[in-house]
């Protein structure tokens, strides 16, 4: 059996759950769920990143522990995750005892490798991103150019990972293997590669809120080589060598493209420094705006999550984020972009055509599916070719982590199966059943059959991205949702029982009234 390691990053609790981190979870989500169908011993990964001078300072404006601060973000975390049907196989947060413990193992193993050494740090720090940043990165004014906020002229003694010395085992991580996706994201990596890899210091002095370096506690790690080390701890490293050793390497990092410096060098470099593997890729998608702007808790520019699932299902909001933007682009949401498109492609496309078609198996064949009886003409092929072929375009989509293809894939057998309802027009056959002829009453059943495996394969195929409605449409259908490893079996066409009886229910999708 493969396995299959999928991440998201792990959130900083500076911030309540919003729309972009929800984005990242749920296509982790979504891929995690079609590896499960497939078949493979799967482990989804997502959590929060706790520590840094920025909580520290939050909770003591708030007046209460930095562990009590996180402890009330973190629930609406998991909150949003359970909301949004987030399917991860474990939670980890930096301040897990369990995480911690191991941090401070690979701390000692890194302070060992001969690629540490002590400086004097001097630069100008953003706490918002808890990085530094040199001079000409700045915008005017000494601000962060990711917050736009004030940075810190900061100078102490640090401990400091010879990065530097990792330059050409990078470039051809980066340049000459598939690592980072997309494209673009490699491009842009290979502008700072070129640039020269600088060291970077990887402790704090005047941070309290972190883990301890192990031999000088004056200093604490350096908060993202804390961060990053939660794709190792969680799975095991320095308690558990079976189940590290499972999973590890990751087989995808999911994140937006600000991070994958972190991702993309320090974190290969830091692994190759104490002997481990890296990860398999990294996979950096676009950023979202919305209406034009930046998502800012500032300027209340926000998506709520919690409030479009409640108004749109939770299903929907699956759906649509992973539809509307090609995975690795930028792109712009508006809520009237969604209210229509939940409106065409799920309340009128899939929706009708689960209702009409399970009427007419209702109408025409008292309920029981029929058998098809018929030979296959060109109408049929039109619909059943790329339904036969969904299977293998959909694995290669997968396999590209390319999830708007995975959903344009599914919606145009929808569309082709509401086009093969008008061709063949059941109805007509129907009517022409009545007087007698043998030849329609054998049309119609195939017709109806070919239409219900359809939908028994689009129920199917689509049950990652809506795990609530895929089910609900398997079951009008009278069939029982399908576990772990059915892939292979579910996306062949022609396994759909005659005499199945189907169970007609509510509307899938209720159409949407802004
Ligand atoms: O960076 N569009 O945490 P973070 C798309 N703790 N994705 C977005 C987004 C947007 N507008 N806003 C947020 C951190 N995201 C670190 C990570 S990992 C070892 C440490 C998503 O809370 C996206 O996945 O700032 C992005 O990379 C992540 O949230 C940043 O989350």
């Amino acid at each position: 059996m493969a396995k299959f390691y999928i991440t998201t990053p792990i959130y900083y609790v500076n911030d309540v759950p919003h729309m972009g981190h929800a984005y990242t979870t749920i296509a982790a989500d979504v891929l995690a769920r079609y590896h499960r169908l497939m078949g493979d011993d799967v482990f989804f990964l997502t959590g929060t990143d706790e520590h840094g001078q920025n909580i520290e300072r939050v909770a003591a404006e708030k007046k209460i522990t930095p562990k009590e601060y996180c402890d009330t973000v973190v629930a609406q975390f998991r909150d949003a995750w359970r909301t949004l049907d987030i399917s991860n196989d474990y939670f980890v947060r930096t301040t897990d005892e369990r995480h911690i413990q191991a941090v401070s193992k690979f701390a000692a193993a890194l302070l060992a490798s001969g690629d540490v050494y002590r400086g004097q740090y001097k630069g100008w720090y953003c706490p918002r991103c808890e990085a530094f940043f040199q001079p000409e990165e700045l915008l005017p004014e000494h601000l962060c150019p990711i917050h736009k906020r004030d940075c810190e002229w900061t100078e102490e003694e640090n401990y400091f990972f010879a990065l530097s010395r990792y330059q050409d085992r990078l470039a051809h991580l980066v340049g000459e293997t598939d690592f980072v996706l997309p494209e673009t994201r490699r491009n842009e990596l290979l502008g700072v590669l070129r640039q020269g890899l600088q060291d970077f210091s990887i402790s704090r002095e005047r941070v309290h809120w972190g883990v301890p370096l192990p031999g000088d506690p004056k200093q604490v790690l350096y908060v993202w080589v804390d961060a990053l080390l939660n794709y190792i701890t969680a799975i095991g490293y320095g308690d558990d060598e079976r189940t590290f050793y499972r999973y590890w390497p990751a087989d995808v990092h999911l994140m937006a493209k600000e991070i994958i410096r972190f991702h993309c060098l320090y974190w290969p470099a830091m692994l190759m420094a104490v002997g481990l593997p890296v990860p398999k890729r990294v996979f950096a998608h676009g950023w979202l705006t919305k209406d034009g702007q930046k998502l800012s808790k500032t300027t209340g520019n926000v998506i709520d999550p919690f409030d479009l699932a409640r108004r749109f299902g939770s299903d929907a909001v699956r759906y649509y984020f992973l539809r509307e933007g090609a995975f690795g682009a930028d792109w712009d949401y508006t809520e009237s972009a969604f209210a229509r498109r939940y409106n065409a492609d799920l309340a009128n496309d899939l929706g009708n055509l689960l209702n009409r078609t399970v009427q007419m198996v209702v109408r025409y064949f008292d309920g029981a599916v029929p058998a098809p009886l018929d030979e296959t003409t060109q109408a049929d092929g039109q619909l059943l070719k790329p339904a036969e072929a969904l299977r293998s375009s959909l694995e290669r989509s997968l396999e590209a982590d390319a999830l708007q293809e995975v959903l344009i894939q599914l919606g145009s057998l929808v569309v082709e199966a509401n086009k093969y309802v008008q061709v063949t027009a059941p109805w007509e056959l129907a009517k022409a059943r009545k007087n007698g002829d043998e030849g329609a009453a054998r049309r119609l059943a195939t017709v109806l059959y070919n239409l219900m495996d359809v939908l028994r394969l689009l129920g199917y195929a689509f049950s990652p991205v809506i795990p609530r409605k895929g089910p609900e449409l398997l079951a009008q259908l009278g069939i029982e949702p399908s576990g772990p490893g059915s892939w292979n079996d579910q996306m062949r066409l022609g396994s759909y029982l005659p005499g199945t009886v189907v169970q007609p229910g509510g509307v899938l999708f209720p159409k949407y009234e802004a």
